[in-house]
């Protein structure tokens, strides 16, 4: 791993390394939007690594206590967008529920159409990781990932699946979709972890 030096910095510090700030809320993914229905079909599934697997139905996600974070979105395309306030589930508390065995090292994100992210167990678990399914007092519209989508703020915002319906728990780190087209097994957005070389 190359950690090569940050090539220019805000004044403020708050930015990271060749991001520019934008106060729009751009959409960006691969594939279609689902739009539901009917949301007694929807679930997220929790499995792999742990010893009580889960379905939970989005009424489950919403009995368990809610949290709120407030933090910025750094994208690797080169925009971020400053204090976003996220209502969800925090993702310890998934882990906790599910009984995530000591082997476990990493996560698989499942989002609908096959898209997956993975990300390191305690990347996951760390104190600001939701599942969410606000954002700024609204629920997630269908485009920014209703119902459910991760929000990882310390991580590039593609680690931040949209459209969430299962989470794996696994020993080694398998690459998700855009790792397996280059990006970064981490994607640290302060150390510049873009692609697989950064
Ligand atoms: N399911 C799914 N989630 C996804 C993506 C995707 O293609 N599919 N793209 C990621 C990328 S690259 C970014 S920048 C953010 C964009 O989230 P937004 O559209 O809410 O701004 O979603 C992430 N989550
Ligand atoms: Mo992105």
């Amino acid at each position: 791993m190359f950690f090569g030096k940050p090539k220019q910095t805000d004044q403020s510090g708050r930015v990271p390394p060749n991001q520019n700030v934008t106060t729009k809320f751009p959409v960006l993914h691969a594939g279609n939007v689902p739009y539901y229905k009917d949301m007694t079909k929807w679930n997220l599934q929790v499995y792999g690594l742990v010893d009580e697997p889960m379905l939970l139905s989005f009424n489950d996600i919403k009995a368990f206590p809610t949290a709120e974070t407030k933090n910025d979105i750094h994208c690797v395309t080169g925009w971020s967008r400053l204090d976003n306030v996220w209502q969800g589930v925090r993702a310890k508390d998934i882990a906790e529920k599910a009984q995530v065995k000591k082997e476990a090292g990493f996560v698989i994100l499942h989002a609908e159409e096959g898209w997956t992210a993975n990300l390191p167990l305690a990347d996951f678990i760390a104190e600001t990781s939701l599942l969410a399914y606000a954002h700024n007092g609204e629920p997630l519209t269908p485009e920014h990932g209703f119902p459910l989508r991760g929000v990882f703020p310390h991580l590039y915002f593609w680690k931040s699946a949209k459209w969430l319906r299962g989470i794996q728990f696994t020993k080694e780190n398998h690459p998700g979709f855009w790792e397996q087209n280059g990006y970064h097994m981490r994607g640290d957005p302060w150390q510049n972890q873009r692609f697989q070389w950064d």
